[in-house]
């Protein structure tokens, strides 16, 4: 039996981001007259910061410089970090501590596969850095979702093969990455949504460690 890499996504999969990156692009559209809604924030979810603050400045019909780009992300991240600031552990979604640890338990491989530049900050807050033996972010990676790079450097990291990776994701480029590169693709959400996905589950509680010791032993 092959050690089996089991890649989180951060957003949506271990913790509800989304709602302090509404809040910050919010406020960011709100000071350039840009009607921006929770429904335009779907939109955002798995996307990069640069990319998502090109759809916003898209919605408006907003011509920018580079360099007032420039100035608009590291304002959007310092309200970001402002609000993440004060998360704790009472955030980490239902069941993904019980999740890690069963895996961790079983001597499998843990890796986090995110977009997010923030991504250790957030872990380390939530009280959750320990579990993961390799952390892939927006930092280490050129290409965005549906691009593989992501996860296929986290697999590589923790030494297993695309094969025998599996992943956890709650956005639709997400899933088609993982599928690009032949790893076992796990939607956490909306099926109607992650319709690409092998398997669907709302969320972590609908998971059992049954499930999880049948992709170990497969
Ligand atoms: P940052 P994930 C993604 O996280 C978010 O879903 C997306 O909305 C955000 O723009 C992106 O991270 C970049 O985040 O501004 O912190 O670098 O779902 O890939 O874990
Ligand atoms: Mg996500």
């Amino acid at each position: 039996m092959s050690k089996k890499a089991f890649i989180f996504d951060l957003d949506g999969v271990i913790v509800d981001t989304a709602k302090y990156h509404f809040m910050a692009w919010q406020k960011l559209a709100e000071s350039l007259d840009i009607l921006f809604t929770p429904e335009h924030n779907e939109e955002l979810k798995g996307v990069s910061r640069v990319r998502s603050l090109e759809i916003i400045l898209g919605l408006g019909r907003v011509e920018a410089s580079e360099e007032d780009k420039q100035k608009w992300l590291i304002q959007k991240n310092e309200d970001y970090l402002s609000y993440i600031e004060k998360m704790d552990e009472s955030e980490i979604l239902p069941n993904v501590r019980e999740t890690l640890e069963f895996i961790r338990r079983n001597n499998q491989g843990v890796a986090l596969g995110s977009a997010s530049k923030n991504a250790r900050p957030i872990l380390e807050k939530v009280g959750l850095l320990h579990f993961f033996d390799v952390i892939v972010d927006g930092n280490d990676v050129t290409n965005a979702k549906p691009d593989p790079e992501v996860f296929v450097r986290a697999a590589q990291l923790l030494g297993v093969s695309n094969e025998n990776a599996i992943v956890f994701e709650d956005s639709v480029a997400g899933i088609q990455a993982a599928n690009i590169a032949s790893m076992l693709s796990i939607g956490i959400g909306d099926k109607n949504v992650l319709k690409e996905a092998e398997y669907c589950f709302p969320n972590f509680l609908y998971m059992d460690n049954s499930f999880i010791e049948t992709l170990i032993k497969n």
